[in-house]
């Protein structure tokens, strides 16, 4: 059976992680974190120090990935979306959340200070939806709100209606 990958990306904080694993479980496709990927490869070039954090080495991550995106049925969870090859995704989601929501998700998280204000500019400047529309036909790019739970169920539900869609549409 042909089974879809779907992107998942949007600032720091806006809820990627949260949905990508409840629709992982839900639909039975496979989530794939690649920070956790990185962390666990150690796919990184260097560190950045105003950051306080490691540099991705791009390049690795996508050899890393290759095999399983072409067998399909990959949920991928990354706050960034321009490296990946654009034949990768049948669809791609842009997670958004207001301004004061993320703000605290990210305190709770102990953001520097710089760290902060940058991750909320991200959001505010919708850098990551821009980042989408640049990389990948603008069709298949979707912002979601990811403010409440409310939010959370509507969104699983509706990818979940669009996997079965496209999955009835791609079996012969
Ligand atoms: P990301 O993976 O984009 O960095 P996350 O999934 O780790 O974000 O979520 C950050 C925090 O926000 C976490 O404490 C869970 C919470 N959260 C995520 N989506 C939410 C939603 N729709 N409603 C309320 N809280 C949410």
């Amino acid at each position: 059976m042909l089974l879809p990958n779907i992107l998942l990306t949007g600032t720091p904080g806006v809820g990627k992680t949260t949905l990508g694993k409840e629709l992982a479980s839900r639909s039975g496709l496979k989530y794939i974190n690649v920070g956790d990927l990185a962390r666990e490869g150690q796919l990184y070039d260097g560190y950045d120090e105003e950051y306080e954090c490691p540099i991705l080495d791009e390049d690795r991550v996508v050899d890393e990935l290759e095999n399983q995106m072409s067998e399909g049925g990959v949920i991928v969870d990354y706050h960034g979306c321009d490296f990946f090859p654009e034949r990768w995704f049948h669809i791609v989601f842009v997670l958004q959340a207001d301004n004061s929501v993320l703000y605290k998700r990210l305190e709770t998280r102990g953001y520097n200070e710089k760290k902060l204000k940058d991750n909320i500019q991200c959001e505010i400047f919708q850098v990551l939806y821009e980042e989408a529309l640049a990389s990948y036909r603008e069709e298949i790019v979707h912002q979601l709100p990811s403010n409440k739970p409310e939010d959370l169920e509507d969104n699983i539900n509706q990818i979940l209606k669009w996997i079965e869609q496209w999955i009835k549409d791609h079996s012969s």
